[in-house]
């Protein structure tokens, strides 16, 4: 077995992932928009040696929709807040490619870079939910393949404006009056099918380079995508068997785009239940499930699908067919769930009671769970995760005071930061310029 150390992220999502985490009395029920409770959650995994803080988002809400998404802090805006009240933990947000301004993108997230020493990422999502199209005054959302095209647009311009000025442009020297070496300012002159941005971007490289690119979408189209670019990749985790594949699948798309394996990182969300014996993660287990009722789940199981109405249907029925529903949302998601169901011929109760309080492979003693996380790294399934506690109380206080400490006896982690940026914690180099990368092979 290699020893080697594993990084993890912990979402902020307020609550925490489950739909109904906004009810278990470990939380403030209004931690979404609670920055004191977001902060303690930062800080205390900032101590425990966890790499970065991760904010996700949504641009469409209605009444079916999570109740923690109903009212909850944009990522940009939240990343600020952080940057300056944290030293250590990297801060990665999302932000969508098919409803943001490249040249926008790019000055926010050098800037959260800036601000926090090299510590941002970008977790870039091309947005699943119709509905946003009516937010932004689109006349329709664009389709699954049509997203994937501008985002790849997207980022490459967002990474070439990156590129804007080299690591040593600005001499700010008082003695000639020189501030900008401008042989080295790069206009990018870009025009695309989309967008297009001349350049260049009116702010500096970062301390690492660039802002980390992950990004978060499991079909071809997102594999694809992540090949060309993503340095991490922000997976679902529904089984070991699934993220070998994923991950392989990941890291041969890198290869093809003449990067190395190593180059990206795949990072499976995974929601850890943790009790002192299996009976006791059992019972807090049931306590996160009781908090769902069949209506709220069928509604939750429903927003993957573009907020399908499943409580048209029979639950006690099998899982109904479905067609195409789905393709033009969370793909990745929506094809797993109908296969899973037709596979061992579940009922739609089971699916919807599933989807919102999955059963995940990381239920169990301290032990249990740290030989699964060891498990799924070295057998290539992953090559760190994303801590997506159920509840966020209760999940982050047992991985903390239960689990952190054997991976730490194990030699698999360490309450001390690798290095200063967030690429030093990801175990990234530092991502050099275009132009220098171009001026060393020339
Ligand atoms: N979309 C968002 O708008 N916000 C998110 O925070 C977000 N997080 C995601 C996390 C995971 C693990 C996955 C798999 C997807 C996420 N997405 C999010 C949606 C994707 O960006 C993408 O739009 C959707 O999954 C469809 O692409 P796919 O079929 O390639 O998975």
């Amino acid at each position: 077995m290699s020893q080697k150390r594993i990084p993890f992220g912990i979402m902020l999502h307020g609550p925490g992932g489950h739909m109904n985490a906004w009810k278990h009395p470990s939380v403030p029920a209004d931690a979404s928009v609670n920055f004191d409770f977001i902060l303690e959650t930062a800080r205390r995994a900032e101590a425990a040696g966890i790499a970065f803080a991760f904010v996700a988002d949504g641009l469409y809400i209605n009444e079916q929709s999570i109740p923690h998404f109903l009212n909850r802090f944009e990522p940009i805006a939240l990343l600020s807040a952080l940057t300056a009240v944290t030293s250590k933990i990297g801060l990665v947000g999302t932000l969508s490619t098919s409803y943001s301004d490249p040249f926008t993108v790019a000055r926010q997230f050098a800037s959260i870079d800036l601000l926090s020493k090299g510590r941002a990422g970008w977790n870039a999502v091309t947005s699943p939910l119709e509905g946003s199209a009516k937010n932004y005054g689109r006349a329709s959302h664009p389709d699954h393949a049509l997203r994937y095209e501008i985002a790849a647009e997207h980022i490459e311009i967002v990474k070439g404006l990156w590129d804007s000025w080299d690591d040593d442009a600005f001499l700010r020297d008082r003695s000639t009056g020189q501030f900008a070496d401008f042989s080295k300012l790069h206009r990018l002159n870009f025009k695309g099918k989309f967008h297009s941005a001349e350049g260049p971007l009116n702010i500096q490289r970062s301390p690492q380079g660039q802002t980390v690119l992950f990004q978060a979408g499991g079909s071809d189209a997102g594999i694809e995508l992540a090949g060309r670019h993503a340095d991490a990749v922000f997976a679902n985790s529904a089984s070991i068997a699934e993220n070998r594949e994923l991950t392989s699948k990941l890291k041969q798309s890198a290869v093809a785009h003449g990067r190395g394996a190593d180059a990206i990182k795949v990072l499976p969300g995974i929601g850890p239940i943790i009790g002192s014996t299996e009976a006791e993660a059992e019972r807090k287990y049931g306590e996160i499930r009781d908090l769902v009722n069949i209506g709220e789940a069928l509604a939750y199981l429903g927003r993957f699908f573009d907020h399908h109405d499943f409580s048209q249907y029979d639950v006690d029925a099998p899982f109904p067919e479905l067609g195409d529903l789905g393709q033009n949302n969370f793909r990745s998601g929506t094809d797993r769930i109908k296969r899973i169901a037709r596979e061992k011929g579940l009922t739609l109760r089971e699916v919807a009671l599933d989807s919102a309080t999955p059963r995940s492979e990381f239920i169990g003693t301290p032990e249990q769970v740290a030989d699964r996380i060891e498990e799924w790294v070295d057998s290539g399934a992953s090559d760190g995760f994303v801590l997506g506690f159920p509840v966020q109380g209760q999940g982050l206080e047992d991985f903390d005071t239960l689990v952190l400490p054997i991976l730490e006896q194990r030699g698999r982690h360490s309450r001390e930061q690798v290095g200063s940026t967030l690429r030093d914690h990801l175990g990234l180099p530092f991502r050099e310029s275009r132009y220098a990368l171009a001026d060393t092979k020339a």
